[in-house]
């Protein structure tokens, strides 16, 4: 299945250039060297448990009924469901020089993808890791041009429900960096985050976290 994908991502990098206008926002802009996929043989690796969920409820008002309401800029009507999507733990804090390590679990929502903005740090391409560590698969790679219908069809480093991705960074230079799925969150030009993409459609996020890098 993923050899399928990684075929069909190679054969389309053409129409891929021209797909995903959310991940076009967050992959657009220049990348620093802040955070490095190469760590230092001596740096000391900071390993951190991260889960990708979703929260989800149908909001009521105060006479228990189903009430419209407004998501984030988006009008829903009663009975919509308004959901969440977050990283858990949302902040991760370390040392300038650490080596870092997130082990991204995925246990709700069909797929994430995550990109750490302004730096080439994501799960494109980045392994998707057993309980033991070991690799079994990879993320998808930014060429595949598929839209998601099922687990054979992804794109832009997306992984699934259940799968655990590994990303492994050193941290460069302090500041706070924000780590972005982009299927659920959109990045509007001043850099303001979004629950609803540029044609105002819900994107039910913005699902973020901030990896911040103390001097
Ligand atoms: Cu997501």
């Amino acid at each position: 299945m993923l050899s399928k994908t990684l075929f069909l991502a190679f054969a389309s990098i053409t129409l891929a250039v021209t797909s995903g206008a959310a991940a076009a926002q967050v992959a657009a802009k220049a990348k620093t060297a802040g955070l490095s996929p190469n760590c230092a043989a001596n740096a000391p690796v900071r390993q951190f448990l991260v889960v990708a969920g979703e929260w989800d409820t149908v909001p009521k008002g105060r006479d228990g009924k189903p009430v419209a309401y407004t998501d984030r800029g988006v009008a829903r009507e009663a009975n919509s469901k308004l959901e969440r999507y977050s990283f858990d733990p949302s902040v991760i804090i370390v040392k300038r020089g650490d080596c870092v390590e997130l082990l991204v679990h995925s246990v709700k929502g069909d797929v994430h993808n995550v990109v750490i903005e302004g730096t080439e740090i994501g799960t494109e391409g980045a392994p998707i890791i057993d309980d033991a560590g070991k690799a079994i698969g990879k993320a998808a790679a930014r060429a595949n041009p598929n839209k998601y219908e099922g687990p054979d069809k992804l794109k832009a480093g997306e992984f699934v429900r259940g799968e655990q991705v590994k990303l492994r960074f050193q941290a460069n230079q302090p500041g706070t960096y924000r780590m972005i799925c982009e299927m659920h969150t959109f990045v509007g030009p001043k850099g303001e985050l979004r629950a609803y993409d540029d044609k105002g459609k819900a994107v039910k996020g913005p699902m973020v976290g901030y990896v911040s890098v103390l001097p």
